[in-house]
């Protein structure tokens, strides 16, 4: 968990370096090598890394927009989603697709820019792995900000009433966008939602890896073992705005240094540390985690840009001469 915790935790700073290159000193958002928007996930490494501890590759996961330490933990190719992160033609979805939209068929991952849009395939994924007997399981993470998407909903009822194998994890970060969780629902954390459906739902209310291990571990086996869904809550905590550039003008300084003193990775180093590992260790997990990094950005960089005559390959789109000449209405 820690090497994946690192791993993620420096891989954004790296991001961050690279995104920010060309963007100055007005902020152009279509500048530099990475183009768009970037959303990071700093503080929220204890849960991703905490929740696929427990996962097989042929586990399904689907992420927010918010996914790189969930797909770093779910062992995504790094230097494929690297190169699909710079836009370029040998990224998981050649460059297409952008940091909001990570495919890889081979650990099953998907994410979306769609907020709670992974929770109805988590759930046609945890009810393909039941009807083919398997003991594969679905995990769907979404924001504490997604909840009230009906989506989510429909999901939880259709999951709990077919006893499907699958568990829902909420990044609880206390923000969706500007807007601060109180503002939005009187409900005083999500898992309480799960009682609606006659689900367990369980809280980890702190960003302590451990426990979030803890409280996955019984959810997933749960799931494996055929006995249905659980709904998890877990609190991150967020270290940064909601996308880079954002000047989190609505966000009281308080709350910033608030976050930002919750380290999940410093935490988990501690109780690392109070179990014998020592400080060399620590080190020399940081150490092969920033080359591997350093290496799949390098790689990613040097990567080919896609050409645009294939801009309107794989993709969902009706074909024009279908629109024009009346075509077969798809
Ligand atoms: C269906 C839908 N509505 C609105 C948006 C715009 N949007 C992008 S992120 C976001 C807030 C998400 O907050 P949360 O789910 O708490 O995730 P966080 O960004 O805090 O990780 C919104 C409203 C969207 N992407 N999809
Ligand atoms: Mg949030």
């Amino acid at each position: 968990m820690y090497d994946d915790m690192v791993t993620a935790r420096y891989y954004e700073e790296r991001l961050q370096e690279e995104y920010l290159e060309g963007k100055q000193p007005a902020f152009d958002i279509s500048a530099g090598p990475i183009p768009g928007e970037l959303h990071l996930a700093a503080g929220h490494e204890a849960s991703g890394a905490g929740v696929c501890a427990h996962l097989r590759d042929d586990d399904t996961v689907t992420a927010p927009h918010r996914p790189h330490h969930i797909a770093i933990a779910k062992g995504v190719d790094l230097k494929r989603m690297t190169a699909e992160i710079f836009g370029r033609a040998t990224g998981l979805s050649k460059g297409k697709g952008g940091h909001m939209h990570l495919f890889d068929p081979d650990v099953n991952f998907a994410c979306s820019g769609i907020i709670a849009e992974g929770c109805p395939p988590a759930v046609g994924a945890a009810m393909a792995a039941k009807k083919r007997n398997t003991d594969s399981v679905a995990v769907a993470f979404l924001g504490e900000g997604a909840v009230d998407q009906g989506g989510f909903f429909e999901s939880l009822n259709l999951a709990a009433v077919h006893d499907l194998p699958v568990v829902f994890v909420v990044e609880d970060n206390d923000w969706a966008i500007s807007m601060p969780i109180e503002r939005v629902t009187d409900v005083e954390n999500s898992a309480e939602r799960a009682g609606g459906f006659d689900l367990p739902g369980v809280r980890v209310d702190h960003d302590d890896a451990v426990a979030v291990y803890e409280a996955a571990e019984e959810a997933v086996m749960r799931a494996r073992d055929g006995n249905g869904p659980t709904l998890l809550d877990i609190q991150v905590h967020r270290r940064m705005g909601h996308f880079m550039g954002d000047a989190e003008a609505y966000r009281p300084d308080e709350d910033v240094a608030a976050h930002k003193a919750r380290d999940s990775i410093e935490r988990l180093a501690a109780t690392l540390r109070d179990h014998g590992v020592t400080d060399d260790d620590l080190a020399s997990i940081r150490e092969t985690t920033e080359e591997r990094v350093d290496d799949a950005i390098a790689w990613a960089k040097d990567q080919p840009e896609p050409d645009p005559s294939e801009a309107y390959e794989d993709v969902f789109t009706n074909s024009l001469s279908g629109a024009v000449e009346g075509g077969d209405g798809r």
